[in-house]
């Protein structure tokens, strides 16, 4: 047995509570290393005479998946007086082993002392996310390019609606008139929740260089007409979420231009990094940034002001407007401390507001209860797009990415993380899956049949295309002529089915099954006390037939996408790029 990679640590996503009584316990282990796992474990202050042993209890763990160089483990625990102490039996065909806090025994070690703790199952503690999230699904706005509906606004300069290419600087008067008048079409789609990034006063065109986080952009309405635009959505039953680009300010904000005329005088010196005098703000800039963006100085979220100012912003945009969620931007880069506050501020304001953190890395140290409900899941992206849109990976790579992924965080972080296949800074779907719209349905199938709650950027339901930013950027194409209908139905329908199955919405048993890189066919179940659910994707251009899995062959199932009965033969023939969604 390879001890040097097995591993478990208690609390993050080795050890933690799903509810108020019931614990996840997971253990990683080397691949196809250890046959059978057994979890001990006890009550700290529950002494068996009979054994004398504080550790008696036993229960088998489930093999939850693999990746590349690791098999992991996971169980379910409801210990009578939410304490306990665990360790691991490991067994393979030549050994069996104890695993405990203190390291590996042949026999099982007798005192508590020795074993892995989690202390108490506080209610407080638990990881308690929204419970609307896992079910909703999110359609992202660029508010500058969704719709113009109020020609009187827009900005000095707006080009006519898709007449050019977006620029980094250019303008077509997208607003929230334009956003309320297709509310239907988004309501149509099936959508239950929308994203905004920013929309409150700044210079640019993305609106990330905010000067005033209490006033909304004049070129996209006023206040009056985003509580409307709240309120329809509301009436809708479509949550909306707003960009907090909490990280830094942008050059026009007033406390900045008051440093740069003021220097060491001004008021505001200590709301920025500073490094000297005068400020500089040309490349290279004396204070820190976004990147190396001058017009972009990082806020100093350590100070007292500037921590009231961006709380009292979290807050009335919830209090006043009624809004749903923020997704933070440049989230890693902001101090923990600062986000603590924020998560206390945010819940008391609305207990269920959605917390969502932009880290396009492991984000473990931000999603364990105190500071972000969930991440943007780049992770899960760069895993399908390098597989199905580039073929940059194999199979079984494939298959040890998204695993890799499912075992980074806890199951209740799983199940709202905000999965998306593309957005305002990636290049489009379409675009990088080289304009094949059926790679796309695929990517898209597969987004829709993980946990978590997936995101459609603006403009992907009708296969609209763009490169990188500000390519990606594009108008939204209103003529129906110029609409892709067949991708929009197909959208629509994969938004219905993830509604009427909630199996899809979780991770419950989820294990790729027969992964062989040769065949670029991708194969995963589900499974609850009642249903399975059993997925085929042909990642090949030509049809192709595909073995079944023994366990499947002659089972009455049901096909989740035309609804008829079916019974899987030994073998299944599948267009190219094309899938097969069974439920038994
Ligand atoms: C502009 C130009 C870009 C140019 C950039 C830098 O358009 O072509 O590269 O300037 O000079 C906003 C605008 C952008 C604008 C930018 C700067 O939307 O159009 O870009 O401001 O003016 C990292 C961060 C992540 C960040 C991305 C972009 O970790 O937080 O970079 N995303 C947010 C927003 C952006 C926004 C900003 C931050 C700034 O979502 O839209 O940009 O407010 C790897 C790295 C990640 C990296 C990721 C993407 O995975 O590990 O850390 O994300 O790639 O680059």
């Amino acid at each position: 047995m390879l001890k040097a990679a097995i591993y478990h640590r208690p609390k993050n996503e080795f050890a933690y509570a799903i509810d108020e009584s019931t614990l996840h316990i997971r253990l990683k282990t080397s691949k196809n290393d250890v046959h059978k796992v057994i979890l001990v474990y006890g009550d700290p202050y529950d002494f068996n005479e009979e054994e004398k042993c504080w550790v008696s209890n036993k229960k088998e763990m489930t093999f939850n998946g693999s990746d590349d160089l690791h098999d992991y483990w996971l169980v379910a625990i409801s210990p009578e007086h939410r304490r306990l102490r665990y360790g691991f039996m490991l067994e393979n065909e030549k050994a069996s082993l104890f695993y405990t806090e203190k390291g590996f025994y042949k026999e099982q070690p007798k005192d508590a002392g020795y074993y892995f703790c989690f202390p108490f199952l506080n209610k407080i503690d638990v990881f308690s996310p929204p419970a609307w999230v896992n079910s909703t699904v999110w359609y992202q706005i660029f508010p500058e390019r969704f719709a113009n509906g109020n020609p009187k606004i827009n900005p000095e300069g707006a080009l006519a609606w898709g007449s050019t290419d977006p620029t980094p600087t250019n303008f077509f008067g997208g607003d929230f008139q334009g956003v309320i008048d297709h509310l239907d079409y988004i309501e149509e789609l099936g959508i239950t929740g929308l994203y905004f990034t920013p929309i409150f006063k700044a210079y640019s065109n993305h609106k990330y260089d905010t000067i005033d986080y209490m006033e909304i952009d004049p070129q996209f309405g006023d206040k009056a007409t985003f509580k409307k635009l709240v309120q329809k959505c509301h009436e809708k039953g479509i949550r909306v979420m707003l960009d907090a680009v909490f990280n830094h300010s942008g050059f026009y904000f007033e406390p900045f231009q008051d440093v740069l005329k003021q220097g060491e005088n001004s008021r505001y010196k200590d709301w920025f990094h500073l490094q000297g005098f005068p400020v500089k703000a040309e490349e290279p800039a004396n204070y820190d940034t976004f990147a190396y963006v001058p017009s972009m100085p990082k806020l100093n979220t350590e100070n007292e002001e500037v921590k009231k100012y961006l709380l009292d912003v979290a807050r009335y945009w919830i209090e006043e407007f009624d809004i749903d969620g923020w997704r933070l931007d440049v989230a890693n880069e902001v101090d923990h401390s600062f986000w603590r506050e924020f998560r206390l501020t945010v819940k008391q304001a609305k207990a269920d507001a959605y917390i969502l953190g932009e880290i396009w890395h492991d984000s473990m140290p931000w999603l364990q209860g105190d500071q972000f409900d969930a991440v943007m899941n780049y992770p899960l992206t760069s895993a399908i797009t390098e597989y199905f849109a580039k073929a940059n990976i194999s199979t079984s790579q494939f298959a040890n990415a998204v695993t890799t992924v499912t075992n980074l965080y806890p199951e209740t972080v799983n199940e709202v993380q905000f999965n998306l296949l593309g957005s305002h800074d990636t290049p489009r779907i379409l675009t990088i899956s080289d304009n094949n719209k059926d790679k796309v349905k695929l990517q898209m199938f597969v987004q829709f049949t993980m946990a978590g709650t997936p995101c459609i950027y603006y403009g992907d339901e009708i296969g609209m295309t763009g490169d990188q930013d500000p390519g990606c950027r594009k108008c939204m194409i209103w003529d129906k002529n110029k609409q892709d209908t067949d991708m929009f139905s197909f959208t629509q329908k994969l938004i219905s089915l993830r509604k009427n199955y909630l199996l899809l919405r979780t991770n419950q048993n989820f294990q790729f099954i027969d992964v062989s890189d040769g065949e670029s066919v991708v194969m995963y179940r589900k499974k609850d006390e009642r249903n399975e659910i059993l997925v085929i994707i042909n990642n090949n251009a030509e049809r192709k037939e595909i073995a079944i899995p023994a366990a499947y062959q002659n089972k009455q199932g049901e096909n989740l996408w035309d609804q008829q009965k079916t019974t899987l033969a030994s073998t299944i023939e599948i267009e190219g790029d094309d899938f097969h969604i069974v439920m038994f």
